[in-house]
């Protein structure tokens, strides 16, 4: 029988008594007896150590561990999750130098390893046994407690029938389960740690994390929040915070854990062994998102190919254990219904081939896109950040019928309609994939072709959503995406969308006043107002006039 922990230090003899308590029982209906518990605590005095045992439903030992004076630390228990709402049948029995109650880290095993107690006796100046502190985890609801602590009794009053009792927990265990499992779709824990930020723009950045956690069809049942002057190199949190969400992550029995920063490969790894949840970060859930809405071959090739990208550098020295737990689900899911290949050859091939296949479809694009500029129609091109409306805006100038979803990137492909301004001037307009602050670089550089459309364009329609709560970060963010992709000096006109929902009413109110600040135009894209006012300026860039008659313009797609 091996000792786990650290035996560096004993004597011989300390040693093999460690290793013949592997060999004690205690009888099988018994929760603890006194004489076990004397046992430990008196090895524990000599050593000056804690001491502990895993202990089956059958009363035997199966695991000693030995620790410090302060803690022991449970073997590693190979990756496996215990069955949902099922225990793993096994208690840990250890000791505790002095008369200390659980404290986290016992509570974290507990929970984490999904023990049926864990028990910690106390060990007086005697070495005698004093109080037992025990805690078992029970059925409860999101919001409670799942771990019970019992009443500190010495070990003679704990002889309690231990087979009946772990039944019915276990059986309250599971039925809770089984009652979960009616609500459909994943469930995740949000964290954000943010180094100094102000809290407004911390929690304008959840926000929006909570938005594409709902655009990808996860529930969000708890949000954790962390600032802290360096993120830890290993975990990002500090290591309290993250016992306390391991914990947490147990309670609510999530899916998965999404964090708002993006994670370093070893972080991502180091995480997800901790939680033996899948733990993905916003860079992974805005790719998810994509793979859910790609519609044509030339969108889903560029996700995949993103998503593959991502995924290589995480699958270094990765072992076959935590890939099966990256496959599938949210942030595991390649566009359509296919999982996403895991085998790092088989990623790299993949990814050439994905390559060349894309760069034969961007060939195709650029000759239709130079048959469209010899007939010299001046380009519009929607832009702006995710959900601001453009598809909305495109399908109130044009009466198409474009998709529209209160989703974020719910529009991935370009869409291009024809648009007759007055005097029988035509343009074409475009609509495209909405941006992101901080959008992943792997979609930047697989978007690019895409992007590049906009290259085509002669006007920029930057359509932006007034209501929203962080409207100037947003432009911001977009003008930033612009410029790395060698926008900067296209003409631009900023559209203050949804000025309908603005409680100052669409006239009045910051909708019209952001709208002359920046020196654009605020309209409703879904009440359709503000639109002739909208083409006015457009054609005041495209055709470089000032309108003689401003009243002379026509909205042609909104009067026939
Ligand atoms: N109240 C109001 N809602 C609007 C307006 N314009 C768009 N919306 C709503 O905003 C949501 C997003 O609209 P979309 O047109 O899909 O936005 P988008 O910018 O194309 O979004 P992505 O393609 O996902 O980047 C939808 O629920 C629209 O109905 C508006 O002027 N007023
Ligand atoms: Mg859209």
């Amino acid at each position: 029988m091996n000792i786990f922990g650290n035996t560096h230090g004993l004597k011989a003899n300390q040693v093999r008594r460690l290793e013949r308590l592997s060999r004690r029982h205690i009888p099988a209906d018994r929760f603890i007896t006194q004489e076990f518990a004397r046992h430990l605590t008196e090895l524990s005095h000599e050593l000056g150590r804690q001491v502990g045992v895993l202990m089956d439903r059958r009363g035997g030992v199966t695991h000693v561990i030995v620790g410090d004076a302060r803690s022991i630390e449970l073997p590693d228990w190979g990756r496996i999750r215990a069955g949902r709402g099922r225990l793993r049948g096994f208690r840990c029995i250890h000791t505790h130098l002095g008369d200390e109650p659980l404290n986290r880290d016992d509570l974290t095993d507990l929970a984490v390893l999904r023990l049926d107690a864990m028990i910690a006796i106390a060990t007086d100046s005697d070495g005698l046994p004093g109080l037992v502190y025990s805690a078992a985890l029970r059925a409860a609801a999101v919001g409670t407690d799942p771990v019970e602590i019992l009443d500190p009794l010495p070990p003679t009053q704990l002889d309690f029938g231990f087979r009946a009792w772990i039944r019915d927990r276990e059986e309250d265990l599971a039925r809770e389960d089984t009652t979960r499992d009616v609500v459909d779709g994943e469930r995740a824990i949000l964290v954000s740690v943010t180094a100094g930020r102000k809290p407004d723009d911390v929690d304008a950045q959840i926000d929006e994390l909570k938005e594409l956690a709902y655009s990808a069809g996860v529930s969000v049942v708890d949000i954790v929040k962390q600032r802290r002057p360096r993120a830890d190199p290993k975990y990002l949190l500090g290591s309290g915070r993250l016992q306390d969400l391991v914990i947490r992550a147990f309670q609510t029995d999530v899916d998965l854990v999404i964090f708002d920063q993006n994670l370093t490969p070893a972080q991502a790894r180091n995480l997800s062994d901790k939680f033996e949840l899948r733990v993905i970060d916003r860079t992974q859930l805005i790719l998810d998102i994509f793979a859910q809405h790609a519609r044509t071959r030339d969108g889903k090739l560029q996700v995949e190919l993103a998503q593959l990208k991502y995924m290589l550098p995480r699958l270094a020295q990765r072992a076959d254990r935590s890939l099966s737990r990256l496959a599938g689900g949210i942030g595991g899911r390649g566009p359509g219904e296919t999982k996403l290949e895991v085998d790092r050859r088989r990623v790299r091939d993949r990814v050439s081939r994905l390559e060349k296949e894309l760069k034969a479809l961007r060939g195709q694009r650029s000759e239709r896109r130079r048959r469209r500029t010899r007939r010299e129609l001046p380009v519009l091109s929607i832009v702006g950040y995710t959900n601001a409306g453009k598809s909305t805006l495109l399908r109130a100038l044009t009466k198409s019928d474009v998709h529209i979803a209160d989703k974020m990137f719910a529009t991935l492909d370009p869409t291009t309609r024809r648009l007759r301004f007055p005097r029988d001037r035509e343009v074409i307009i475009t609509d495209t994939v909405g941006f992101i602050r901080d959008l992943p670089t792997d979609l930047i550089d697989a978007f690019r072709a895409t992007l590049e459309e906009l290259s085509d364009a002669d006007l920029l329609l930057h359509v932006v959503d007034v209501a929203s709560p962080d409207v100037e970060r947003r432009i911001t963010a977009v003008r930033q995406i612009l410029a790395d992709i060698g926008l900067a000096d296209t003409p631009e006109l900023l559209v203050f969308n949804q000025a309908d929902r603005l409680s100052g009413g669409f006239a009045g109110g910051i909708g019209s006043s952001l709208a002359q600040r920046y020196g654009g135009v605020a309209i409703s894209a879904l009440k359709r107002a503000g639109l002739r006012d909208l083409l006015v300026h457009a054609e005041d860039v495209l055709w470089c006039e000032e309108s003689s008659d401003r009243r002379d313009v026509r909205l042609v797609a909104e009067g026939g």
